[in-house]
């Protein structure tokens, strides 16, 4: 058997110093519905998420609730950890970038890279944004009415003079040019491409890549009273889980098939890590994909507004799988979105409860009243059975279609458009009515309705994996017949296989007394 060809997928990875916000876990779910996809489609995958906790903003927050920055990233990895099995991810690993195991490849990478004759020491003065970790042009800065000088995204910005070791990453201007020129969905969507472009075509200064005023972060080979640039660290966390350039058993998942982040570090992901890689002689990730921010009610989340919304009183209020759903099937993936209490009741209730939910209840409740809970044999197939069929059937080559351009949420509109489709077929033939007239056709229909929900239940796994569990196991479909290939004649429901018997898979949300 030739071996499954092989995806590695990764969220970015997230600073500690705060419990996770919905936005983390939007970002999560994602990337696990991608992974999820991925396997079910027959591949060899890697997902990596985990906790970048080196840096200044973690020192400034451990200073201000009066603990060290190893206890403040110890108690919240621990949360974010909690995070990944509260929202059913399948991460096969989860990396903090305190471990020693990454020290290694940081300090691997660098040695490559002052080999190369990338690194100098230098004196550097500028402009930092603790907030972002980022270093920022004065031309990028702005003195707001309150005095404050400000960088592009809106954080503080201080004055930084100290002795910095340089990348150099104006060497790689041309390089990075070519690469986005011959590789155009290195970044994707296209508008982030776009700004990444135009930013590199600006010209490209030597980074700033270490610091000396704190030593909360990975020391600089040769030269420990510098540590490494908090970036420099997080990126090189990708490399790290695989363990290249060494042979381990993950060593084959580098490069990386696709970062998913969002849209505020694309230009740390698209524009430093490339060069950092290229300069290191290591192969570059495939794609970089940043999508796009949420937003509570339209407004950004803040915890001086007070509308920061813990992801897990969500999934606990809501379920797991109809938070995932919602954030997959409401916001086209790559776009800002946003969400309201309206909004999730709305897709809960239409979508889940009444067209999926609904439709497998009625057509699993008359196969368990009426056949004694047994698959029947279907009669000779109508046009109307055979339309319905070949559209579920279709679903896996639409779906790995959107899912070139990581089009979430038109995967899930097509599986909806199937079930929309079930329904009205359901409706239009009528099965109650023919129970009695016509019990072949009444037989046929179920037949029918079950495989759709066979192939539905199949194909919306990777999204909402509790439910479709649920779903297949009450179809009666064997755990080892649920990947994408399943989907199709050669794999349909055996007439005469005895059913567990209905269950509710998605309740209506009733809103509480
Ligand atoms: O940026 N909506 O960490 P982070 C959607 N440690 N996504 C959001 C969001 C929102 N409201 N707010 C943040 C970092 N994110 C670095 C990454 S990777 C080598 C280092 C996303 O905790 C954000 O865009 O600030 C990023 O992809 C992720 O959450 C972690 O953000």
């Amino acid at each position: 058997m030739a071996a499954k060809p092989h995806f590695y997928i990764t969220t970015a990875i997230s600073y500690p110093n705060g419990a996770p916000h919905i936005g983390h876990a939007y970002e999560l779910i994602a990337t696990d519905a991608i992974a999820r996809f991925k396997r079910l489609d027959g591949f060899d995958v890697f997902f990596l998420t985990g906790t970048d906790e080196h840096g200044q903003k973690m020192l400034q927050t451990a200073a201000k609730e009066g603990v060290t920055a190893r206890e403040l990233a110890d108690r919240n990895a621990a949360v974010f950890r909690r995070m990944a099995t509260a929202l059913n991810a399948s991460n096969d690993d989860f990396i903090r970038t305190t471990e020693e195991r990454h020290h290694r490849t940081c300090q691997e990478i660098w040695q490559r890279m002052q080999d190369k004759g990338d690194i100098y020491l230098a004196k550097y003065s500028g402009w930092y944004s603790v907030r972002d970790e980022a270093y920022y042009a004065e031309s990028e800065t702005t003195v707001g009415g309150d005095g404050v000088r400000r960088g592009p995204t809106g954080t503080p910005v201080e004055w930084v003079e100290e002795e910095s070791y340089f990348f150099r990453l104006s060497a790689y201007q041309d390089r990075l040019l070519a690469l986005y020129e011959s590789q155009p969905d290195f970044i994707s969507p296209e508008e982030r491409r776009n700004e990444i472009v135009s930013f590199v075509k600006g010209g490209l200064k030597d980074l700033s890549v270490s610091r000396t005023a704190f030593d909360w972060g990975i020391p600089v080979p040769g030269d420990p009273k510098h540590v490494m640039y908090v970036w420099v660290d997080a990126l090189t966390n990708y490399v790290t889980a695989t363990g290249y350039p060494h042979e381990t058993p993950r060593s084959h998942y580098w490069p990386a098939d696709v970062h998913i982040i969002g849209k505020d570090i694309v230009r740390f992901h698209a524009v430093y890590w490339p060069a950092f890689l290229m300069s290191a002689d290591w192969p570059l990730p495939k794609r970089v994909f940043g999508h796009g921010f949420l937003f509570n009610r339209g407004e950004k989340m803040s915890k001086s507004v007070g509308n920061v919304i813990d992801p897990f009183t969500l999934a606990d209020h809501y379920g797991v799988d109809q938070l995932r759903y919602f954030f997959l099937r409401e916001v086209p993936f790559g776009q800002d979105g946003n969400y309201s209490h309206e909004a999730i009741v709305n897709r809960i209730n239409a979508d889940l409860a009444n067209d999926l939910g609904n439709l497998a209840q009625r057509s699993l409740s008359m196969i368990a009243k009426n056949l004694d809970g047994v698959v029947p044999a279907p009669g000779a197939f109508t046009q109307a059975d055979s339309a319905i069929l070949a559209s579920a059937y279709a679903l896996p080559e639409k779906a790995r279609e959107a899912m070139k351009n990581l089009a979430l949420h038109h995967v899930l509109a097509e599986i909806w458009r199937v079930v929309g489709d079930a329904n009205r077929y359901f409706a239009s033939e009528e099965p109650w009515v023919k129970r009695k007239s016509d019990p072949e056709r009444f037989a046929t229909i179920l037949y029918v309705t079950a495989e759709t929900l066979r192939a539905v239940g199949i194909m919306a796994r990777p999204v909402i994996p509790g439910a479709a569990s649920a779903l297949l196991d009450l179809l009666g479909v064997a755990p080892e017949s649920r990947g994408f290939a399943q989907v199709g004649e050669g794999d349909r429901i055996a007439p005469g296989a005895k059913l567990p018997g209905p269950a509710p898979i998605f309740p209506r949300y009733v809103e509480p007394e």
